[in-house]
């Protein structure tokens, strides 16, 4: 089991690469040939059968995960959970979902046509979670969803897949802070997310994380092609709640700014 795990992070390090190209470039600078370690990877959906975070959950608990946190977010109309696993090596997964019934008529009408193409039987394997879409909309409908939901907008151009993975910081051998690290970011030419300040919580809530602004891709709507912002890469750094033991939870404040990576500016 715990190889198919490995090897399920693998693939799906395969897919994110191709529309994440900053991202090689992330570990040839920090790593400097050692292999990193990532914290966790993150996925995205719309709170509709057969994709709703449950279903996803089901997937993600098959390959030995368990739930231990959940959030919410009000103002982006989200909510989310994260998964741990027993082997220490794997990363953890965040997964948010976003609660499409909260959007105007207009916009609710797209994606339950996006998600309606998409049978219960096709939702039976890890590998969905890479799937990409399912379905096609036209430039026009890419931007009326980015008008209420940039979330919205993003899911309907990119789909299933990682939408950042997170290097350890902890795990990261010559860094003892974030801010060196974003430091040696700055300085290979990568811009971060300034959303609520570069790093994004604190020693006090265990948790400080920071991330580049998304790449941006060339994809293929209906009826046109244009450069959108795709996936990004994310750092973290935790700290412990007792001696020897790191927390292992998320920040709601913090990922509510990390969500905006993908923004356009
Ligand atoms: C997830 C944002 C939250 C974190 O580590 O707090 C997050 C997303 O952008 O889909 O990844
Ligand atoms: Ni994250």
């Amino acid at each position: 089991m715990s190889q198919q795990v490995h090897q399920f992070f693998a693939d799906l390090w395969q897919d994110y690469i191709q529309r994440t190209p900053s991202a090689d470039k992330v570990h040839q600078v920090l790593g400097k040939g050692h292999s990193i370690i990532n914290d966790h990877v993150a996925f995205r959906t719309f709170n509709i059968a057969p994709v709703n975070l449950d279903a996803l959950a089901t997937l993600i608990e098959s390959m030995g995960y368990f739930a231990n946190g959940d959030y919410e977010f009000t103002e982006k109309k989200l909510r989310a959970k994260h998964f741990e696993h027993a082997d220490p090596t794997l990363p953890k997964v965040f997964v948010s979902e976003l609660l499409v019934e909260s959007f105007s008529p207009q916009v609710q009408r797209v994606i339950q046509r996006m998600v309606a193409g998409i049978a219960p039987e096709q939702v039976q394997q890890p590998a969905f979670l890479y799937s990409g879409t399912h379905w096609d909309v036209t430039y026009d409908e890419y931007q009326m969803l980015l008008a209420e939901s940039e979330y919205a907008a993003w899911m309907s151009a990119f789909g299933f897949c990682a939408n950042h993975f997170t290097v350890s910081v902890n795990a990261l051998p010559g860094y003892s802070t974030l801010e060196s690290v974003n430091a040696t970011l700055k300085n290979a030419g990568f811009t971060l997310n300034s959303s609520g300040g570069e790093i994004k919580g604190s020693p006090e809530v265990y948790l400080e994380q920071s991330a580049t602004m998304a790449d941006h891709v060339e994809v293929r709507f209906k009826d046109k092609a244009a450069r959108i912002p795709s996936c990004f890469y994310e750092f973290a750094k935790r700290y412990e709640l007792a001696p020897g033991k790191l927390y292992t939870g998320f920040v709601a404040a913090s990922a509510d700014k990390i969500f905006e990576s993908t923004n356009s500016k």
